[in-house]
């Protein structure tokens, strides 16, 4: 089967894209054909810095490399690098109502966060990632939660393309790894992590052990004393617990259990401390790869040829399926 994923190198990769996404395509790349993307041209759709893009592209790879992908076996690469993605996304515009598009929560929620921003590339998200996982046939898509819904919109489009051209791609699914389907922000918790956010919102892949215990210690817990899971009346304190969970691989009645009798204080003592051990092989990895530019090069370089032998043989198909060629 064939993965396709992405990440925007819209800022410092933090616990819920690790989490939700990257864990999944670690397991992934062991037994599928994988494809993870830096997906550049979805990052300019929010506002941002070009002087700063250049440099957050190169960090993401690194971060892609320092978090476990391994260039032998997955392909690593940019996309705007590959022309046969914006081709093809015009193409998936002209089958895609407009109206799916305007009820997109991601769009409806970014609009929200930047009023001043609403651009056109924001309402077409959704149809530069159908173009992404379709131009590679992908039928597994690994995603957090929240781009489940822009998933089901790829999903959709690969249907009505192949009824009105052809049987040509394979219908996407998201897979969701339910347990970290969505970690929330550490300052409003009913909200998801997200690295455009405030930096004590997110915890980063890359926290240095000083800033992994200011955020744990500054992340908003709920009024009571008792350590509980209950996401509706202690999101802040559930999210905490969920974490704990996972990276101790106990489950959540074990780490209750654990601190039966103990305080928040001890609590996020010890999670801080797991998190600071847990986090530490990525932080080695991330310095070393950092120093390593003519590596990474040579790595994205090796992915886009690879990327763009596939990507050329779907636009020659879909060309001449739509009429576009003889
Ligand atoms: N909080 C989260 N919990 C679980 N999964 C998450 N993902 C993102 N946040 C969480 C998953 O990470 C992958 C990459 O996401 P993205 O950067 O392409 O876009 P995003 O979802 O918009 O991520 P952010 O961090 O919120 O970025 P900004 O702030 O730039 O918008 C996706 O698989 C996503 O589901």
């Amino acid at each position: 089967m064939r993965v396709f994923s992405g990440i925007r190198p819209s800022g410092d990769l933090h616990l819920g894209n690790y989490l939700g996404a990257i864990r999944q395509w670690l397991q992934l790349q062991e037994k599928e054909e994988c494809l993870f993307c830096i997906v550049d041209l979805h990052a300019i759709t929010t506002p941002y810095e070009p002087k700063k893009l250049q440099e957050q592209i190169k960090k993401t790879a690194i971060a892609y490399l320092a978090a476990g992908l391994n260039p032998e076996k997955s392909v690593i690469f940019i996309q705007s690098k590959i022309p046969e993605h914006t081709e093809l996304a015009w193409i998936l515009g002209t089958i895609t109502p407009l109206g799916d598009l305007k009820r997109m929560t991601q769009f409806k929620e970014k609009s929200k966060k930047y009023p001043k921003a609403i651009n056109a590339g924001l309402l077409n998200y959704p149809i530069l990632m159908a173009a992404d996982i379709l131009l590679y046939l992908a039928e597994i898509v690994p995603v957090g939660r929240d781009q489940e819904q822009h998933v089901e919109l790829a999903r959709e489009i690969a249907r009505k393309f192949n009824l009105r051209f052809g049987k040509t791609f394979p219908e996407p699914k998201a897979l969701i790894n339910e347990k970290a389907e969505k970690i929330m922000s550490l300052q409003e918790p009913t909200k998801k992590m997200s690295k455009t956010d405030n930096h004590l919102s997110f915890l980063g892949l890359f926290d240095s052990e000083d800033l992994i215990k200011e955020k744990i210690f500054r992340a908003v817990t709920d009024s009571g004393s008792q350590i509980a899971f209950d996401p509706k009346r202690k999101p802040g304190l559930s999210n905490l617990l969920n974490i704990y969970s996972i990276f101790s691989d106990l489950p959540i009645k074990k780490v209750e259990e654990k601190f039966r009798g103990k305080g928040y204080f001890d609590f996020k003592k010890s999670l801080a401390n797991l998190l600071i051990e847990k986090l530490k092989p990525f932080r080695q990895k991330q310095k070393e790869y950092a120093k390593r530019t003519v590596f990474i090069e040579e790595i994205l370089e090796k992915g886009r040829k690879k990327a763009q032998l596939i990507s050329q043989q779907t636009m020659t198909l879909v060309r001449k399926k739509i009429g576009l060629s003889i």
